[in-house]
């Protein structure tokens, strides 16, 4: 039983966010999103689906918290959609907007289960991008703005916060690749809001820090390796596991970028992007560390490979300074998107980052798996997400068992939903959802994940 266990006290949720789960996008004074322009824009979203409607959570949230509690889970980490907080991006503040997030918290507590907020899951309000975007300054700043408003309506009810989610795929796949909102392609661009999203993020933590809130980012994280040993193909794993991995890291920990990734954006104009004090303010202190956690880069310095999958539109790179690497099939099983399983690359990113970066507690904020699942008599079996899960949790305790200070783990994602670029074909969820009729059904993932929340340990 002990080695299947996990430290007493260990935090089991979901995650899920909001553009992906809403819907009730014209609800109670809810401005547009960069989300919204994208996905109504032809040729964007897999079948032109978009979040009008989603999972219908907003107005099913009580019977989706309900459901949670019945499988026993203990967290559930969840985003709040800036504009329902702030239509036009920051001045007014929409009462309207923050009372769902305040229903949804009363009901998780009610429930005993503690949320984890996080604050920016991609849907910018468009009024900021048409002033600019991340790339301008300026959008940081208004974060701030938004990310206090949401701290004083919320700060006496929730203590966890995450400030920006997965900032590489909001910069480089949002303004790089356009594979994500707002779907430009600019290296330069891409590079200014990386900055500012991590510049966002300094300026908001030390808000939500307030009354006992503990704040932290979560980026996604790859175990990246080279596809030989060949000098260049070495040099590629430096490149993303660069971009990926310790830009991220060392300005968020060490409150500097790595120099050789300096070096890399420099043809892009990054180091004008920077000003005095910035680096200070997305160095300052981090209560927690989340981690997403999908997959393995295997990457060569030839063209042997080509991009992964990042939306089926794919087309230009998500890499600036290292638009010359290709990724290649590393021989492992790999799930509906394509994306390899690899348990041993979280156990290799966990023990990394505890070494590389001590004393951060962390969170796997995300890992999870799509793969097709079909609707028999009312049920959906999924042993793939199972053994996937199961794999990735034991990665997770072997990595607790070597001294690594993970204090949680959110499946990726409590239910089906809008997976971007890929529209509602891709399935995540522990829970089917049924489009037609909204009707939730848990999977038996979700069954076997209830139990290991309720046991603390491995069924
Ligand atoms: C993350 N990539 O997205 C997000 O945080 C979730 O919203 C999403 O549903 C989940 O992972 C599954 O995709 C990613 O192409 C999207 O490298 C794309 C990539 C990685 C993460």
């Amino acid at each position: 039983m002990t080695t299947r266990g996990f430290p007493d006290g260990f935090t089991w949720g979901t995650a899920t966010s909001g553009y992906q789960i809403e819907g009730a996008v014209a609800a109670d004074g809810r401005g547009t999103s960069i989300w919204d322009t994208f996905a109504h824009t032809p040729g964007r979203v897999m079948n032109g689906e978009n979040g009008d409607v989603a999972n219908d959570h907003y107005h099913r949230y009580a019977e989706d918290v309900a459901l949670m509690a019945s499988l026993g889970l203990g967290a559930y980490r969840f985003s709040i959609s800036w504009p329902r907080v702030m239509p036009d991006g920051g001045g007014e503040v929409n009462q309207r907007g923050l009372d769902f997030y305040r229903r949804l918290v009363d009901a998780l507590l009610e429930e005993g289960i503690t949320p984890f907020a996080t604050l920016y899951h991609w849907d910018l309000p468009q009024k900021l991008e048409d002033a600019g975007g991340w790339p301008a300054r300026d959008t940081a700043y208004r974060f701030a703005e938004y990310a206090a408003a949401v701290h004083e309506a919320l700060g006496d009810r929730v203590k966890h916060w995450f400030t920006v989610n997965e900032p590489w795929c909001a910069a480089f796949l949002g303004y790089a690749s356009g594979d994500h909102a707002p779907g430009l392609r600019s290296p330069e661009l891409s590079v200014r809001a990386a900055h500012h999203l991590l510049l966002a993020h300094g300026l908001a933590a030390p808000l939500l820090r307030g009354g006992g809130g503990l704040a932290g980012a979560a980026p996604n994280l790859y175990a990246v390796s080279p596809a030989s040993d060949d000098e260049a193909d070495l040099d590629a794993v430096r490149r993303i596991d660069g971009l990926q991995n310790r830009f991220f890291l060392d300005a968020l920990l060490r409150g500097s970028y790595p120099a050789d990734v300096l070096q890399d954006l420099a043809p892009f104009g990054f180091q004008e992007v920077i000003q005095d004090g910035d680096m200070e303010l997305i160095g300052g202190p981090l209560d927690h560390l989340g981690v997403n956690y999908y997959s393995r880069h295997t990457v060569s310095a030839s063209s042997d490979g080509g991009l992964v999958a990042t939306s089926p539109f794919a087309s230009a790179s998500p890499w600036p300074g290292a638009s010359h690497v290709s990724f290649v099939h590393g021989g492992r099983p790999v799930t509906d998107m394509g994306w390899e399983v690899d348990p041993g690359g979280l156990h290799e990113i966990l023990t990394w980052v505890a070494k590389e970066y001590p004393s951060v507690p962390l969170y796997i904020t995300e890992n999870g798996a799509a793969y097709v699942d079909t609707v028999v008599d009312g049920a959906v079996d999924d042993p793939e997400r199972v053994a996937y899960i199961e794999a990735h949790l034991a990665a997770c305790r072997d990595a607790i068992a070597d001294g690594v200070p993970l204090k949680g783990y959110f499946a990726w994602s409590l239910m089906d939903n809008f997976e971007w670029g890929w529209g509602y074909g891709k399935r995540f969820g522990l829970v089917h959802v049924d489009y037609e009729t909204q009707k939730r059904t848990p999977k038996s993932s979700a069954l076997w994940y209830g139990r290991a929340a309720r046991q603390n340990g491995l069924p």
